[in-house]
């Protein structure tokens, strides 16, 4: 079993965790007590890390998908060397600390992926895993593995009870991901109690038959048992692996070892001072630290400087031997677009007849893709409806992972987790697709990737009741607003076709951001850009498309997508009654709000209070742009099963209701 060294590091991590959530007087202590040991063996024998450099892009990958115990990983970052001091582990969930609640990407050195919301960190694990399989097929060379990395995690029981897991546990055996190597933290209690009241399939399994290479240790504890265990996890190279590790919650403490109450709460002072003589631990001091776990465990500065070390001479080598690989490693790692990226982005003619703004975004993705190598993605089943497919490329299949066509199947959740891990590992700019309706599907994801700030792309098609016979099942309403209410996403719902082609310029000119992009199944005419102004006015957010008359108008019509065609019209039509009439096209109220007041007066002037917005999705929002005296034609109810336009006429979402309310709202000042 444990050596006396390994013994004190083991308890180092426990103690420390149960001495933080204390002093917290909140967190989860249970878990890394339990889960310490499993931790222990991957940090020191396997995981392949430099403390120094948390950012070496040839690292493993380590994921805590069960967030909840981020004290865990916390200490595994200060014993290991990460830029963490025990002043930070003090301050433990207290605000502007480096040791928030729940491991926040950003915010902590070391920390690969915010984690907490259960299953995330799982399907995380599987894009990062993704992502190293594509990197490596794409630049390791006979006599070079530039790219040799695997993605851990340590899972637990909530992280496989959610269905995320099985969306992307399916997916990674398929795809036989054979660097994916999970530690499942059986310790088989969670919040209400024991999993026998919940949860009782066969784990294993369950795993066996997603293609996983599925292996037990009956005792957490038995460090050799483990050490063999993820030894034969990575001998096994074309499956992913699972290792259930039997563990116990709480563990060393007298009163709550296996008991529920050891998952969210404090153990409290006195339970800590019978689980610290039960453990053979000091009391005093708190925090403690031997400088012999100390010494032992900062070796990984030491190694992973070597380890890094031997990498960057790999590189330089690489560099010799194939300069354009290099370089292009170089650039992807980076972030950097190729030069003159954008020269490729197509323009199209107008055309009255019109084109859906899914059929031109597909054709924009393809010039795009063949200069930006790294973009790649898929959808969740819809392709031949999403327009993403590459056509340039092949399927991302076992064992061919140099292709950038990603075939997620109906598993949207999983696809906005794993296209987080693809972000998150670096190097690839993710895309995935589905109609948007089902973004409810995958909004748990997509909004840990706005709480990260990742570069991810969502291609959101059949955007309206505009996609007609199908209904109000798949209809969307609220979805425009209740995307837009999730900071830092930015939602562009382009007017037509060089919109289109525009919001895919920014969505890959945006850094730090996830973009959702909306687009119609319906054809749009394509507007003649000599009579209305040019569609590069989509980068801020909202535009003056097109004005009769001159100076302050008395009306403007604002509207997004497949509506501003219907503003157009409206607008024309007030305009022959004399009436100085402005539409704006306001593809994203994101990159608007961010514009100077200066602009936003210019397009939105305060003094013109006659104004309507129209969109075919819930008001619910517009009312900061239309004003006190404005009107808001929108859908506050749900959709039906019928041809497009009758939905429109039906629902009233036509040029005659603009016109009408125009003349209303003038007519009364
Ligand atoms: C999606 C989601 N639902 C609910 C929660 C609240 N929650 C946190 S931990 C947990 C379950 C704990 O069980 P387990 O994952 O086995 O962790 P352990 O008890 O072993 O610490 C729940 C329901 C969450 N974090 N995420």
């Amino acid at each position: 079993m444990a050596n006396q060294l390994d013994l004190l590091c083991i308890n180092t991590i426990r103690m420390l965790s149960a001495d933080c959530v204390q002093k917290a007087n909140s967190g989860h202590p249970g878990m890394p007590m339990g889960a310490a040991p499993m931790a222990y063996v991957l940090w020191t024998k396997f995981l392949r890390h430099n403390p120094k450099n948390p950012l070496w892009p040839d690292r493993d990958r380590f994921v805590l998908s069960a967030g909840h115990g981020s004290m865990l990983l916390y200490s595994l970052l200060y014993l290991t060397g990460y830029d963490l001091t025990l002043e930070d582990l003090k301050n433990f969930r207290q605000w502007g600390s480096k040791t928030p609640g729940h491991p926040e990407y950003g915010i902590t050195p070391g920390v690969e992926t915010t984690t907490g919301p259960l299953g995330q960190g799982f399907a995380n694990g599987v894009g990062m895993a993704i992502a190293e399989r594509h990197f490596a097929s794409v630049f390791n060379t006979s006599d070079i593995e530039i790219v040799d990395h695997y993605t851990y995690a340590i899972v637990s029981d909530g992280d496989l009870m959610e269905g995320i897991s099985h969306e992307a546990a399916s997916l990674a055996g398929h795809l036989r991901l054979g660097k994916l190597i999970y530690l499942y933290d059986d310790n088989r209690i969670s919040i209400e109690g024991s999993t026998d009241i919940t949860f009782t399939e066969d784990r294993c399994k369950r795993f066996e038959a997603y293609g996983w290479h599925v292996q037990r240790v009956e005792d957490g504890n038995d460090l050799k048992a483990i050490e063999k265990a993820i030894e034969e996890a990575r001998a096994e190279t074309t499956r992913p692996s699972l290792i259930a590790i039997r563990t116990h919650i709480g563990y060393g403490s007298p009163g709550k070892q296996d008991d529920p109450s050891a998952h969210g709460e404090p153990l409290g002072a006195e339970e800590i001072l019978k689980t610290k003589e039960n453990l053979g631990w000091p009391k005093e001091p708190l925090f403690h630290v031997p400088q012999e776990v100390l010494d032992h465990l900062r070796k990984a500065v030491s190694k992973g400087t070597e380890l890094e070390k031997e990498w960057q001479e790999k590189l330089d080598t690489y560099k010799k031997s194939y300069p354009d690989l290099a370089k292009k490693f170089v650039m992807w790692i980076q972030g950097d677009l190729p030069h003159d990226w954008d020269k490729v982005i197509p323009s199209f003619d107008p055309d009255e007849k019109g084109i859906a703004t899914r059929a031109a975004s597909g054709t924009v993705l393809n010039a795009l893709a063949n200069t930006v190598e790294n973009l790649m993605g898929g959808s969740a089943d819809l392709g031949p409806s999403n327009k993403t497919l590459i056509k340039s490329s092949t399927d991302f299949q076992a064992p061919a992972y140099e292709g950038r066509n990603l075939r997620f199947g109906v598993r949207e959740h999983a696809m906005g987790a794993i296209l987080n891990g693809m972000a998150l590992h670096g190097g690839i700019i993710p895309y995935g697709g589905t109609f948007l309706i089902f973004s409810d599907y995958m909004r748990p994801a997509i909004r840990l990737a706005a709480l990260m700030g990742l570069k991810v792309i969502y291609v959101f098609t059949h955007d309206s009741i505009g996609l007609g016979e199908d209904g109000p099942t798949h209809q969307p309403i609220e979805q425009l607003t209740t995307l837009r209410a999730i900071p830092n996403l930015k939602l562009i719902r382009p007017a037509d076709a060089n919109e289109t082609a525009q919001a895919w310029k920014v969505a890959l000119e945006t850094e730090a951001n996830p973009v959702a992009l909306a687009l119609t199944r319906q054809v749009v005419p394509v507007l003649d850009r000599s009579e209305y102004s040019p569609a590069e006015g989509l980068e801020k957010g909202a535009y003056i498309l097109k004005q009769w008359g001159k100076g302050t108008p008395d009306l403007i019509l604002m509207g997004t997508g497949s509506e501003v065609h219907l503003a157009l019209e409206a607008g024309r039509i007030l305009a022959d009654r004399g009436i100085n009439v402005r539409v704006v096209s306001m593809p994203s109220w994101e990159l608007f709000d961010k514009q100077p007041q200066e602009y936003k007066q210019r397009v939105l002037p305060t003094s013109v209070r006659a104004r309507i917005a129209v969109e075919a999705g819930a008001s619910h929002g517009w009312h900061k742009y239309v004003g006190d005296k404005g009107k808001i034609i929108g859908i506050d109810r749900f959709g039906a099963s019928a041809p497009y336009k009758v939905l429109y006429e039906k629902f009233g979402i036509t040029t005659q209701r603009l016109v009408e309310e125009a003349l209303s709202i003038l007519n009364n000042p």
